[in-house]
């Protein structure tokens, strides 16, 4: 059995209640919505397709489902919204509109778990307490630090989760890369802030950031709130050839992504970009199209 779960926290979570209903008894790989038809397409030419697989957290694509038809039975458990598409064959899909993929894990499997609410929390970007921020911060600084090894850290914490090691033991194992992270933040914020352009569209604050660092667009978010201070109708985040869209005020962004071509959740969507010079200008086109249309609906 082969389980490739996203490399977030959300994914290491699925792959914590794989180990809790399967103990080790499969591979796990980590990917991501760019990534994950070049990881099927390598474990299909290296001949491990005889395998059942299951993919967590993980937003489906065409490609991705005829490549997952090649398994030995194939599984989708995830909570992205998708359009209609062409199923094939021993591809099956569970998807269910939770928070987390986890939740949708535990659905799947009947299973009781007491970090579901944590993980619900983090993924849909709703940071009730210091522990799920220091969570969800440690997940990044591992992967900002370790960027070819860090599967071996979240196969790690998920085992040690399972085991029965309070959350609050495994952060504090881990606290030096995260105190790391914190600081190379800290170094970062003037940058962010003079990155960020500021428009007013039709009433509403929208900031653009355009980024040469791969700093996840949470980081950001709070830096320009504690800087900028108040609440953020859009923000977008561009990273060179792709775009994040966030909101603080719980505009829907969704809108907004699939008018720049792309997709993803209502609070949190993305989309990629070739041209960067008119790309600015395209992002303003869509998000006035998009509230001129809301205010048609409300009358
Ligand atoms: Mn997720």
């Amino acid at each position: 059995m082969i389980l490739i779960t996203h490399w977030d926290i959300d994914g290491i979570f699925c792959l914590y209640l794989f180990y809790k209903r399967f103990g080790d008894r499969f591979k796990v790989y980590f990917s991501g919505p760019r990534s994950i038809n070049r990881v099927l397409s390598k474990l299909i030419y290296e001949g491990k397709n005889n395998e059942e697989l299951f993919i967590t957290d993980i937003a489906t694509n065409q490609v991705s489902l005829y490549l997952s038809a090649c398994f030995n039975g194939a599984h989708w458990i995830d909570h992205h919204e998708i359009d209609s598409f062409d199923v094939p064959k021993g591809v099956e899909i569970f998807i269910k509109r939770y928070k987390s993929a986890a939740r949708c894990v535990a659905d799947y499997f009947n299973l009781e778990d007491n970090y579901l609410d944590i993980v619900d929390d983090i993924d849909s970007n709703n940071i009730r307490s210091d522990l799920e921020r220091d969570l969800r911060d440690l997940v990044t600084a591992i992967r900002y630090f370790n960027p070819k090894t860090y599967p071996i850290y979240f196969e790690n914490i998920a085992k040690e989760l399972n085991s029965g090691i309070p959350i609050e033991n495994i952060i504090e194992k881990r606290k030096k890369i995260l105190k790391d992270y914190r600081e190379y933040l800290k170094k970062k914020e003037d940058y962010i802030i003079l990155s960020t352009k500021i428009f007013n569209l039709s009433g509403r604050k929208v900031f653009i950031v355009e980024m040469e660092y791969d700093i996840p667009s949470y980081n950001i978010i709070e830096i320009l709130q504690k800087r900028l201070g108040g609440n953020i109708d859009y923000i977008v985040i561009l990273y060179g050839n792709r775009g994040e869209i966030r909101t603080t005020t719980e505009k829907n962004v969704l809108e907004i992504a699939k008018c720049l071509g792309g997709g993803g959740h209502r609070y949190a969507a993305g989309f990629q970009y070739d041209n960067k010079d008119l790309i600015v200008e395209k992002i303003k086109e869509c998000i006035e199209k998009v509230i001129k249309n809301e205010e048609k609906l409300i009358g």
